[in-house]
């Protein structure tokens, strides 16, 4: 527990300074979190912009958002859309856009205009854009499901094709698509992706479908013109035999694809192709691709120029109607799955004659591009390893040993890739993915190059939002891993780890999320998975542990891993200042609570569960934290419901809260001890973070905890107690500790794992299982928000308040993060030396943060006394610290060490 002494305010001053206005302007206009989306299906949307100002404590008064319907209205200052006039509000986020009623494919031109507190407008934003998606099912415009039927036994992947006539010049041209499991799609021999992305995304089929929208005004031309389509089974058509059974899952059909490519004149009028029974179809080279299992490939069965106007494809048949999914298409708001690196091979070993391990020198999800110059007919096959046997031989036995027993045996992880014999050929797959560092290759002739393979990261493609960096390499390496670990989970879903089992595993994700949203720009990705969260949730309020699922692991209950709805929909809301969300799933977050609290007996829960999974050597019991985990998701829905004026509802879910911590503290709580449960660090570490503990005995408590940490020395929870011990112990003050923890090079610890040569993060203390697991991945966060100290201030959702706590802890000389908040980047930098500690901060216009300095000295920026400093509001000593109030802007603080 931080001490809060009664502190004394030694200095205030407000910052009258007036605004030079030059130096403030409006930027990253974003609609419903992207830049210039193009496929949006929201009645409004929702609106942000950030301002970039040189003055300190800039804050907005005034805006005036304006929407027009073309670029030359909004030009001309005629916001024939949406003029929002002049709002008096200091808002810049989640502005809803409330204008004319929008229209499918309608093109909207937008811009902001700002105001200071004293009414000096800023430079107004550049025009940005965004566009309506498909609304309603009649703008299909007749478009079929097509593919190509078949046994399922031979699972060649289908072509389909057809050409169309482009008779003027384009202003516009548009492809919505939803091609099930993936469409690969190209336009006059061209892909209409980027970077080969894995459309549209995984859902459960049979409740929503993703459609996605692409720009395709440049490939389209005058005359003749082709469309092509390769279809992957991916998730829908999963022919794989693994214990998950997602070949038997409820959706299971060959692939299909639905699309309207819409063409808009210069001269006016639409021309529109759609899928339908006049596509012709075929199978090429792709003989057979699975989720699970990989991809075969056979490069003299290419079709040279098969998506290309001029190729004859009267042998081709017709293409076949396919019945429709059952699930409602939406349009696909997380960024799509793609290759986001290429990484190159480091090194290559022979340990047998013609067996090549390539080692890449990283874990990560993907697969291998290779390049090769061999005979036709030359089979090499490619299987994807985390790690390697004594005998230098890849080494995989944990992690396939859950795919079915078959004859033939199915292969697992693995390319094969038949060569035509032209020269020079370059080749990777398309529709699967596998978990790796080293690719076995086999096959070849003759020895290859180094750089014949390259690495293809593949994931969820989202931007980077923060960074951290610090003196000690070692927790460098563990932010690096726990970023490779993140992305590589980042699969359309949050998934466990992509070579094993790939899947959606709740309680994984809720543990990571707050890592991802500091992190990356997670937001869309975590909104387009509560929407899966919702489709999973069965009338009776449960949810299965694995989202999606086929139907394998529902029907149960695990408070620790269903919780994963609530905590995710509030860690989009704190994090983002995303109401919506909240507002979007309340019935569905309230209906689960309702329905895991009917099992409260004498206010705990006393089923068995997923607990505290893989601990080191302390259980801790399931039905202990589960009950932990009840009491935060009743808090969690009753401050959604006063946020959403709910008060009945508030009420009724704090009073439920306040039951279950009754009736856990009478079951767990050992007063006279300070001890809950068996006093392992979790069951401590859980009561004091969730908020169980009565306030008089948290000191008692902590002890307990401490004691248990400094007399085992390193870290002995699971996968729930990692979370909380690092942050329990650094809010008491004993950030020291936690480093620790952290830092420790012997096992167990994230530190041994690194000095094992992890390059990622990994699913157990022991290492004996999956090397690429993302639930121990909070520790980034811990490093972003406590050790260079850019805090979220839960009481001001979406960072509109920060609270900055560096902590100069250990040996660590310097640390430095940034993350980029809604309201813009935020910066924290410290160091320390003789000269004392330093700390450098940018605090994004419209947002004030609390600055809390690790020592009691006072603080100056230039020899300036900090309440002096422009932009200092207040400086006061709290709990033996020196504390700052300030508003926006760029600082450097300097304290000296004397009096610490
Ligand atoms: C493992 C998964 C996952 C975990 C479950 C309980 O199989 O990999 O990480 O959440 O079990």
């Amino acid at each position: 527990m931080v001490l809060l002494c009664a502190y004394a305010l030694i200095g205030a001053r407000l910052s009258p300074q007036a605004v030079d206005t030059s130096t403030s302007t409006v930027n990253e206009l974003r609609c419903e979190y992207q830049t210039d989306p193009i496929n949006i299906d929201q009645a409004h949307p929702r609106l942000s912009w950030i301002i970039d100002s040189g003055k300190r404590s800039w804050r907005q008064g005034t805006y005036q958002v304006l929407v027009a319907s073309s670029k030359r209205a909004l030009d001309a200052g005629n916001a024939d859309l949406w003029d929002s006039g002049k709002v008096k509000s200091a808002e810049t986020n989640q502005i809803e856009y409330s204008g004319l009623p929008l229209r499918s494919r309608q093109q909207c031109f937008w811009r902001v205009r700002v105001w200071d507190t004293t009414d000096r407008e800023s430079k107004p934003s550049k025009p940005s854009h965004w566009e309506m998606g498909l609304l309603s099912g009649r703008d299909w415009m007749g478009s079929q499901w097509i593919g190509r039927q078949g046994p399922a036994a031979a699972n060649p992947a289908p072509f389909l094709r057809k050409d169309f006539k482009v008779t003027g010049p384009v202003r516009r041209a548009r492809i919505y698509a939803c091609g099930l499991g993936y469409a690969d799609l190209s336009l006059n021999g061209r892909p209409v992706a980027k970077s080969d992305e894995r459309d549209p995304a995984y859902t459960d089929f049979d409740k929503r479908v993703l459609y996605v929208a692409y720009d395709v005004t440049r490939l389209v031309k005058q005359g003749e013109n082709a469309i092509g389509a390769v279809l992957g089974t991916g998730w829908f058509d999963v022919h794989d035999k693994a214990t998950w059974n997602f070949d038997r899952a409820p959706w299971r059909g060959r692939p299909r694809l639905r699309l309207v490519l819409a063409i808009d004149y210069v001269k006016g009028g639409t021309e529109t192709v759609v899928s339908d029974r006049s596509w012709r179809s075929t199978v090429g080279p792709i003989l057979r691709d699975g989720i699970y299992t990989g991809e075969v490939y056979d490069a003299r069965k290419e079709i040279p120029g098969w998506n290309t106007p001029k190729f004859d494809a009267s042998a081709w048949s017709p293409a076949d109607v396919m019945p429709a999914p059952k699930g409602k298409l939406c349009a696909r708001v997380c960024p799509p799955v793609a290759i986001g690196q290429t990484i190159t091979a480091k090194a290559i070993k022979e340990p047998k004659p013609g067996v090549f391990i390539v080692d890449f020198g990283q874990t990560f999800s993907g697969h291998v591009r290779i390049q090769l110059r061999e005979p036709a007919g030359t089979k090499v096959t490619m299987r994807y390893s985390e790690r390697l046997g004594a005998d230098g031989m890849i080494e995989r036995g944990q992690i396939e040993q859950f795919m079915a027993k078959a004859t033939p045996p199915q292969p697992f992880q693995s390319d094969t890739y038949v060569c035509k014999g032209a020269g020079v050929e370059s080749w990777e797959q398309r529709f699967s993915y596998s978990g790796f560092r080293y690719a076995e290759v086999t096959g070849l002739t003759k020895k290859p190059a180094i750089s014949a393979f390259q690495g293809r990261f593949v994931h969820t493609d989202m931007e980077s939002a923060g960074s951290f960096e610090c003196s000690s390499e070692l927790l460098n390496k563990i932010q690096w891993a726990t970023r490779y670990s993140y992305l590589s989970n980042a699969q359309s879903i949050p998934t466990d780890c992509p070579q094993r089992e790939k899947n959606g595993w709740t309680g994984d994700a809720q543990l990571a999320a707050e890592a991802g949203l500091m992190n990356f720009r997670s937001e869309t990705f975590y909104t387009k998975w509560l929407d899966d969260l919702q489709d999973n949730q069965r009338r009776d309020g449960r949810m299965s542990v694995i989202v999606p699922t086929g139907g394998w692991g529902s029907g149960g209950r695990n408070p620790a891993w269903d919780s994963a709805y609530p905590i995710v929909a509030n860690d989009l809301y704190l994090y983002r200042g995303d109401k919506r969300v909240l507002a979007n799933h309340y019935a569905y977050l309230s209906r689960y609570v309702d329905s895991l609290a009917t099992e409260l007996r004498d206010g705990v829960l006393t089923f068995d569960s997923l607990g505290d999974w893989v601990p080191w050597q302390t259980e801790t019991p399931s039905q202990y934290t589960s009950t932990a985990y009840l009491f935060m998701d009743a808090r969690i829905v009753a401050n959604a419901a006063r946020l959403l004026g709910k008060s009945e509802d508030a009420v009724k879910y704090d009073a439920l809260a306040e039951r279950v911590n009754r009736g856990f503290n009478a079951h767990y709580f050992d007063e006279k001890t300070g001890t809950y449960s068996n006093g392992s660090q979790t069951a401590c570490s859980v009561a004091l973070y969730f908020g169980l503990v009565p306030e008089p005995r948290r000191a008692a408590v902590l002890d307990t905890l401490v004691k248990n940490v400094t007399s085992q020395g390193h870290i002995d929870t699971g996968i729930l107690g990692a979370k909380y011990v690092i942050r329990v112990l650094t809010e008491a003050g004993r950030a020291d500790l936690a480093y620790n923890l952290v830092s420790r090079k012997e096992q167990p610890g994230w530190g041994w794992w690194i000095g094992q040569g992890a390059t990622t993060l990994w699913e157990d203390w022991k290492g004996e299982s999956s090397l690429n697991h993302i639930m121990f991945g909070d520790v980034s966060n811990w490093f972003i928000q406590w050790i260079a100290g850019i805090g979220l201030d839960p009481s001001s959702p979406g960072f509109s308040h920060i609270s900055i706590q560096p902590q100069p802890v250990a040996d660590l000389k310097w640390a430095r993060a940034t993350y980029d908040s809604p309201h813009g980047k935020i910066r924290s930098s410290w160091q320390i030396d003789s000269t004392g500690f330093h700390l450098k901060l940018q605090v994004p216009a419209n947002v004030t943060a609390t600055v809390t300095m690790p020592f009691p000295s006072d603080v100056t920026e230039d020899g300036i006394a900090a309440a002096d400093v422009d932009g200092v509001q207040a400086v006061r000593v709290k709990g033996g610290k020196t504390v700052l109030e300030i508003g926006s802007g760029d600082y450097s603080f300097q304290m000296s060490l004397g009096r610490r």
